[in-house]
């Protein structure tokens, strides 16, 4: 029985506002919806807050987004206050952050963790939500928030003798809260994206050998780690209004640093071009994406940024067959690109084997290892699986949500999702989705686009309750119409031009759709115009 709970169902015998995780999104959202006077709470799965930050704690994960962007900004004096000491913050520190600020707005007391919400229906005769959570509990809401992440479903393949191995498997999304030893043993890794890449030169490092299965090479540039320099972060600070004022007009969210490039790849010369890929490459970060300004458009631009990046791996690698092994051939940035510390450097290590499992699959797991379809098998101790998630919508989609007129929200997005601004489904009154699937979420810096939806989703409601209205929903119309606006401008990228989870395509019959949204402010801009003109393509009443 869950105290907290019932001690808050009590008082108030409907909950304004049940908010489902503990994350980034979930934490503002408390905070908001305290401040605007609506009786809240949050429930967690995990034991602990922190959402994406709680799970993925395995060794070597960082975000790849600047520490000075990747924060609230919100509070001027918790912006001020908080230093950070590295370019790119480090799990570690980002989870005492994110416990810095649920101490300092008192919201510990609005969480329940080890909750879940296993199931909501809702009950159109009097606009709320029926919710049934794990540990069994049931209680009602009037709005109901998913704060759920867009990778926080892990992405476990379903490979045959999974359950047979007599070693541990763990997967960088369900890491072990306590430290996991590996010295001296033979670990084997499956998967090679921002997870692997990350893990993969820590755990050579520790282990005896270690075995890393790729399916698909993959785009990495040198992060360029380093610790802040204290006159950059004064500079900073000295208007750090302004700073975030910058980051949100950018396409991404972030870098506002940085000057955006605005010529094409192919107007320059072959020598200015390698020039300015060079400068890019060592100032490190995603600023090497953007070095021309059509990479993601133009497939023949896209190529020569490919090229830089397959040079460099040739020339940093030394055995020729495993540099060739390790280099991408996909369009780069169709999925998700990646910043790397010394990724590619790990595999002159003499522990470390490099398996490639698209020439060769794996068939399954033995109690002992790993065996490839053609005999072949790796005697491991541990294995490790950095395969992902289902992204965007996998979280959602665990939850029973039943809408009106029976309708779940499975079926709903059967074909892929539909929404408004991903925010707000037809058919799904008084429900809200925080960065969800048709939004810009994460192609951009997670905390501008969580914190432009909290306060979006915040100021509606206040609006609604000076109103008196009690009920809010897409209209079919502006649903369809933003699904095609999602799509089209996808369409104009190079994005969709390889298997990702962008796309669900890692995931076994999930619907091939692209999922986010291109570009932050002119997306921002469009939900200041729908409040503008009373919350427009919505049905109040
Ligand atoms: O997951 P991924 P991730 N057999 O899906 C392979 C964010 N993130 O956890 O490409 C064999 O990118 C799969 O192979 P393939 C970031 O947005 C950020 O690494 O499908 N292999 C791939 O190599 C990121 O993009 C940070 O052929 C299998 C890998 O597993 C997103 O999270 C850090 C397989 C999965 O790569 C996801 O990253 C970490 C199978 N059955 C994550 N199934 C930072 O901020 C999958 N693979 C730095």
């Amino acid at each position: 029985m869950n105290e907290k709970i019932n001690s808050l169902q009590s008082k108030n015998s409907v909950l304004d506002a049940m908010v489902v995780g503990a994350g980034i999104s979930g934490l503002y959202l408390l905070h908001r919806l305290r401040q605007i006077g609506f009786s809240c709470q949050v429930i967690e799965a995990g034991a602990d807050l922190g959402g994406t930050w709680y799970w993925n704690r395995y060794p070597g994960a960082r975000c790849d987004t600047h520490s000075l962007e990747y924060s609230y900004s919100f509070c001027p004096q918790l912006q001020q206050e908080w230093e950070w000491s590295e370019r790119y913050p480090s799990q570690v520190e980002i989870l005492r952050y994110l416990n810095r600020v649920a101490d300092q707005f008192d919201l510990r007391s609005g969480i329940c963790f080890n909750t879940r919400l296993v199931s909501a229906d809702f009950q159109p005769a009097n606009n709320q939500w029926h919710l049934k959570l794990d540990p069994d509990q049931q209680l009602s809401c009037r709005f109901l928030l998913m704060a759920t992440g867009c990778l926080s479903s892990p992405n476990m393949p379903d490979i045959e003798g999974l359950k047979t191995f007599k070693g541990p498997i763990y997967h960088t999304a369900r890491w072990p809260q306590s430290q996991v030893d590996f010295s001296g043993q033979r670990v084997g890794v499956i998967g090679n994206g921002s997870s692997g890449l990350q893990i993969i030169p820590e755990l050579a490092k520790q282990v005896k050998q270690l075995v890393v299965f790729q399916r698909t090479a993959q785009y990495a540039v040198p992060s360029g780690n380093r610790p802040l320099d204290p006159q950059e972060v004064a500079q900073i600070k000295a208007d750090y209004p302004g700073f975030r004022a910058r980051n949100r007009q950018q396409s991404s969210g972030q870098l506002s640093n940085v000057e955006t490039c605005q010529q094409s790849a192919l107007t320059v010369s072959p020598a200015q071009r390698q020039q300015l890929y060079q400068a890019s490459w060592q100032q490190g970060g995603f600023v090497f994406y953007d070095t021309f300004n059509d990479l993601m458009t133009n497939q023949q631009s896209n190529q020569t940024a490919a090229e830089f990046i397959r040079t460099k791996i040739g020339q940093i690698v030394n055995d020729p067959q495993r540099a060739k092994l390790l280099s991408p051939q996909h369009v780069m940035g169709c999925k998700r690109p990646a910043l790397e510390n010394g990724y590619f450097e790990t595999f002159n290590r003499p522990n470390v084997d490099l398996v490639d499992i698209s020439a060769n699959p794996i068939q399954c797991i033995t109690t002992s290892g790993i065996r490839l379809r053609r005999d072949q098998e790796y005697l491991l101790e541990t294995i490790v699986m950095a395969t992902g998630f289902d992204a965007m919508t996998g979280a959602l989609m665990k939850i029973d949500i039943c809408g009106l007129n029976g309708l779940s929200l499975k079926q709903k997005w059967s074909t892929g999702p539909h929404n408004y601004l991903g925010l707000s489904v037809n058919g799904f009154p008084n429900l809200f989705t925080i960065t969800g699937p048709g939004s810009p979420s994460v192609l951009t810096n997670m905390v501008v686009a969580i914190e432009q939806h909290v306060e979006w989703i915040s100021d509606c409601l206040q609006y609604m309750a000076q109103q008196g209205y009690d009920r809010i929903e897409a209209s079919a119309e502006a649903e369809e119409e933003w699904v095609q606006h999602v799509n089209r401008l996808a369409d104009d990228t190079l994005y969709t031009s390889c298997n990702s989870w962008y796309l669900g395509a890692n995931i076994p019959g999930k619907p091939r759709v692209f999922m986010p949204l291109v570009g932050f402010p002119p997306y921002a801009e469009k939900c200041r115009q729908v409040v503008e003109q009373n919350y427009q393509g919505f049905i109040l009443s």
